[in-house]
């Protein structure tokens, strides 16, 4: 029994401390692990300083710390978009692996959308699952015709050629990992890798001393 607790305690704590972030388009503020599981990461007002978005060939990119995820993107053409009500399927969900920086396209007039269209303030809603909970970012954009995303932007994925997303996905059950910090992580987050080793450690000595007391 003692054991069973502190493992699972354990076992809570490497799921608590692994998400995603948004790398691009800029998200409406600076990642909050635990508003994560919240509409816009905990952020319910769009930014006034928004990203210019390609309405044809656009991207988005993001740090996984989980093995195994879900993603898709919803988009809303409201000005402020305050509800899950307010958003539309754009990029639909599809599974894949990996932990580290992936990129993937992004295509709004093709989405079908209502009012996509050049000159539109929108706002996409990046949309992920790794297995702990649904995990919600926004970025607020103004869509165009005529523009393309910066070169120095990257998009690339941490697996090289791209973790297939429709490939005969093992098993579905996606285990969580034993720890949370993996060697594989790119340097973009390194604050937030910092902050979950901190907390993790913190969340440990609680642990031990809670098994002390046993
Ligand atoms: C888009 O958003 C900006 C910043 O909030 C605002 O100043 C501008 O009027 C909006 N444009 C349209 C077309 O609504
Ligand atoms: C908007 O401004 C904030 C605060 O200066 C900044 O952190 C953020 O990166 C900016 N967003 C964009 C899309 O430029
Ligand atoms: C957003 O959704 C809320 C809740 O359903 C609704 O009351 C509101 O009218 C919507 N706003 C827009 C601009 O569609
Ligand atoms: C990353 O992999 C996905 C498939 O999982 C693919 O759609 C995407 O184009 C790849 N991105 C790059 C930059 O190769
Ligand atoms: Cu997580």
């Amino acid at each position: 029994m003692r054991f069973a607790s502190i493992a699972f305690l354990l076992g809570s704590l490497s799921v608590a401390s692994a998400h995603f972030q948004l790398q691009f388009p800029t998200p409406r503020g600076v990642f909050v692990e635990d508003d994560e599981p919240t509409f816009c990461d905990g952020y319910t007002t769009a930014a006034t300083n928004r990203t210019t978005f390609p309405l044809t060939g656009g991207f988005f990119s993001l740090n996984s710390e989980h093995p195994t995820w879900t993603v898709g993107v919803i988009v809303s053409t409201a000005q402020n978009p305050s509800s899950f009500n307010n958003f539309s399927q754009a990029v639909p969900f599809f599974e894949t692996t990996g932990e580290g920086v992936f990129c993937f396209p992004i295509d709004l007039a093709t989405s079908g959308v209502n009012g996509i269209a050049d000159g539109v303030n929108a706002t996409l809603q990046i949309v992920f699952d790794g297995g702990d909970d649904k995990l919600y970012q926004c970025a607020d954009v103004t869509l165009s015709s005529t523009a393309t995303i910066s070169s120095s932007v990257s998009c690339t994925n941490a697996t090289g050629t791209g973790s297939s997303s429709a490939s005969s996905s093992a098993s579905g059950t996606s285990t969580a990992s034993s720890t949370s910090v993996s060697p594989s992580a790119t340097g973009a987050n390194n604050g937030a890798l910092a902050n979950s080793v901190a907390s993790g450690a913190a969340l440990l000595s609680v642990v031990a001393a809670f098994a002390a007391m046993l």
